[in-house]
């Protein structure tokens, strides 16, 4: 079976086929799909991944994107949906690392509490289906760590210390909202499809 993925970030298209490495029990080849347009997105994470699956629906039997972000507790949690666009949209990840770090500066660790949402939305010849993910943590006080993408840097999961980039792509895919997310999606391939 295929599954296209619309992305058009590649950090996420390789913890994906990562993910599919580690999870899924089904012959499943997954390639990206990406014609560079950025489709608008709102502030609803299911809607916006169906969205972006459905830009793709004719290309494949099997297509499927994901939405995602991180919510700050302390803050309502924003920035969610928006998570890409905060600060613009020319902005690095560093500086919205950087604008989170300082919308939380002075607050202790208690009201840093975070979480990162996942929203995967399948789009099959049938159906349209949605499966969620979530990781929880806490915003670090500074950045720290190399690996992975976008917030990693600053995100520490909870009954850890060492921040998602600190702790590596192999931690990050047994445990993060789009392992969670995709898991569920690879058992609904594996048992229907
Ligand atoms: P596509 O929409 O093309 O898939 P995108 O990067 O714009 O790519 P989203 O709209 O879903 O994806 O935005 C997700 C943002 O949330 C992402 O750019 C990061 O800023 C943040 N984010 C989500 N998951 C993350 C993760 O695992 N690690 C770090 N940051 C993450």
């Amino acid at each position: 079976m295929e599954l296209l993925v619309a992305t058009t970030n590649l950090h996420k298209l390789e913890e994906i086929k990562n993910i599919a490495l580690k999870w899924c029990k089904k012959d499943i080849v997954i390639k990206g799909i990406s014609d560079g347009v950025d489709i608008e997105e709102g502030l609803d994470y299911k809607e916006n991944a169906i969205k972006k699956a459905s830009y793709y629906k004719k290309r494949a039997a099997f297509v499927c994107a994901e939405d995602s972000g991180i919510e700050l507790f302390s803050l309502g949690g924003a920035p969610g949906p928006l998570s890409s666009r905060i600060g613009g949209d020319d902005i690095s990840h560093k500086t919205q690392r950087e604008l989170i770090l300082y919308l939380l500066k002075g607050m202790k660790m208690e009201l840093r509490y975070a979480r990162y949402h996942a929203e995967v939305a399948l789009l099959t010849e049938k159906e349209v289906r949605t499966f969620t993910g979530f990781w929880y943590g806490y915003i670090a006080k500074e950045e720290r760590g190399e690996e992975g993408f976008g917030y990693d840097p600053i995100f520490i999961p909870e009954n850890e210390t060492k921040t998602v980039a600190e702790l590596g792509n192999e931690y990050k895919i047994l445990r993060s909202h789009r392992a969670m997310a995709f898991k569920k999606l690879f058992e609904y391939l594996e048992t229907n499809y």
